[in-house]
């Protein structure tokens, strides 16, 4: 596996500068939940490093990637708002060599989220959300939800994000609803 040193060289030559700040931050933030929730810091450190490595290839990469690793097909519908994290994770195992499936699937979900996710990937989920860089209307909240509990983080940023899009009329991935009626409190 390649150095922190080298790693960051390898991410920040594929991001603009911020881009790159807001990784760090990331890393920073999923290192503080990771210790405030008994998880491996490191896997947090790396997971949140890595967590946009591809947000800035081309439409045609990400074609390319979904066809030659052999995605489902139905992911060509779809845009950079979907493939840097579930694509995104294809690239980071074969140009960073990073294996750890934890930290892969922490990198697929951290966009949509999923039915399930595990401590690392709620980390990344939450802290590429609450990083000290974000500043939409709820943030404060969101913040003080997630260091009482992640899952409550979880769930107020599904709900949230999930209003967003229908708000703004922009097409929701199924993954994303799938997740939502996983993580919302059931019996209401
Ligand atoms: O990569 P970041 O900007 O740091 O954050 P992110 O990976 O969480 O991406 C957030 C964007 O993805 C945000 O603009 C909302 C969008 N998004 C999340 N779920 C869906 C979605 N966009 C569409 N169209 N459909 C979704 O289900
Ligand atoms: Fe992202
Ligand atoms: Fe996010
Ligand atoms: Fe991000």
């Amino acid at each position: 596996p390649y150095s922190r040193e080298e790693l960051m060289a390898r991410i920040s030559d594929k991001l603009d500068q911020p881009r790159f700040e807001h990784v760090k931050r990331v890393e920073q933030t999923a290192i503080e939940l990771a210790q405030e929730n008994n998880v491996d810091v490191e896997k947090a450190s790396v997971a949140g490093l890595v967590h946009d490595y591809a947000k800035q290839r081309s439409d045609k990469d990400f074609k390319h990637a979904i066809i030659q690793y052999d995605l489902d097909p139905d992911l060509l519908n779809w845009g950079n708002a979907i493939w840097h994290g579930v694509v995104g994770a294809e690239l980071i195992k074969m140009e960073l060599g990073i294996y750890d499936e934890d930290i892969l699937n922490a990198v697929r979900y951290h966009t949509t989220g999923n039915t399930y996710m595990t401590s690392l990937a709620q980390i990344v989920f939450m802290a590429d959300y609450i990083e000290p860089g974000r500043n939409f209307p709820g943030v404060g909240v969101a913040r003080r939800l997630t260091h009482h509990s992640l899952q409550d983080g979880v769930v107020y940023q599904i709900a949230s994000t999930l209003s967003y899009l229908v708000q703004r009329q922009a097409k929701i991935y199924p993954k994303t609803i799938e997740t939502y009626n996983a993580w919302v409190p059931s019996a209401s």
